[in-house]
């Protein structure tokens, strides 16, 4: 993505709280593919309470279900305004499927930013994608957004839905959100439609994801992964420091060379006999 862009994208979310990108339609069409064929490999079944729907299929862990999804957390349309909303050092905090069915209600409006006691507004923690697999509709599902929302200095209540509009966009974009900004599934109600998105929301390197890539990923799949998917699953350290098992990184533990690295190698090192080096960071 070239700086103009890029710029162009984050003065849209400074402003309104979202901007949208497009990813290529046979991407698209691997992960409509993928997401409908674990569906029915894995008895995917609605979850039964109003966050999660009555009538919505919802895959968590994707990284760990199936390569196809792979190609989303890096994808170069989308990480470069994530890392550059949140911090280059971010990490994956959740990767979900959610496909709406006919029926479904309104889920409660929110933020992912919810669970964070920090005063608002302030910077956003987290970044939120939300890719449209299929057609999002005012009547399908589409996400409700409250443009200009991620300004506010509270949570919304789950109610709340009165500025609200739906983010009708076709399939095979990717809305990118402030983690501030206030959303939630839209209502299906549709006859036969499902509105099949993915929800790649990352957060700061520092702070605990709302999914645990450690242990739902075994180590010959973190093995497997490029560098870049390995450190966006958390296996680097934070800042070259943060998340060490005894001095080591968790890539390290598992066998993932790309990021096995130790701890605080960017400080000046010193042998007993007082000769000095230093390492770069990363
Ligand atoms: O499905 C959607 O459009 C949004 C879902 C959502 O915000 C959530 O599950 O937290």
């Amino acid at each position: 993505m070239d700086d103009a862009t890029l710029q162009s994208h984050l003065r849209t979310i400074d402003d309104q709280g979202y901007t949208v990108v497009e990813i290529e339609p046979d991407l698209n069409k691997r992960l409509v593919d993928t997401v409908n064929r674990l569906e029915e490999e894995l008895d995917i079944q609605p979850k039964m309470n109003r966050a999660e729907g009555y009538n919505t299929k919802r895959i968590y862990n994707l990284l760990a279900k199936d390569p196809a999804f792979w190609e989303m957390p890096a994808h170069d349309a989308v990480l470069p305004v994530v890392t550059n909303l949140i911090d280059r050092w971010a990490i994956l905090s959740g990767t979900t499927a959610m496909n709406i069915g006919p029926g479904e209600e309104l889920q409660g409006m929110h933020t992912d930013e919810g669970n964070i006691t920090l005063p608002r507004p302030r910077q956003p923690l987290m970044a939120v994608t939300i890719w449209a697999l299929s057609d999002f509709t005012a009547d399908n599902g589409a996400t409700r957004i409250v443009p200009g929302s991620h300004k506010a200095d509270r949570e919304p209540r789950a109610d709340e839905i009165d500025d609200a509009i739906p983010a009708e966009m076709p399939a095979g974009s990717v809305m990118i959100m402030h983690g501030g900004m206030w959303h939630c599934g839209g209502p299906n109600t549709t006859e036969d439609q499902w509105r099949m998105g993915a929800n790649i929301q990352y957060c700061v390197g520092w702070m605990r994801g709302q999914q645990n890539h450690y242990l739902s990923l075994q180590p010959e799949t973190v093995q497997a992964m490029p560098k870049r998917l390995q450190q966006l699953a958390g296996f680097g350290l934070h800042k070259g420091a943060m998340g060490h098992i005894d001095g080591a990184s968790p890539g390290a533990v598992v066998g993932a060379t790309e990021t096995s690295q130790q701890a605080y190698q960017y400080t000046e090192k010193r042998t007993i006999q007082g000769q000095v080096s230093t390492v770069a960071s990363d």
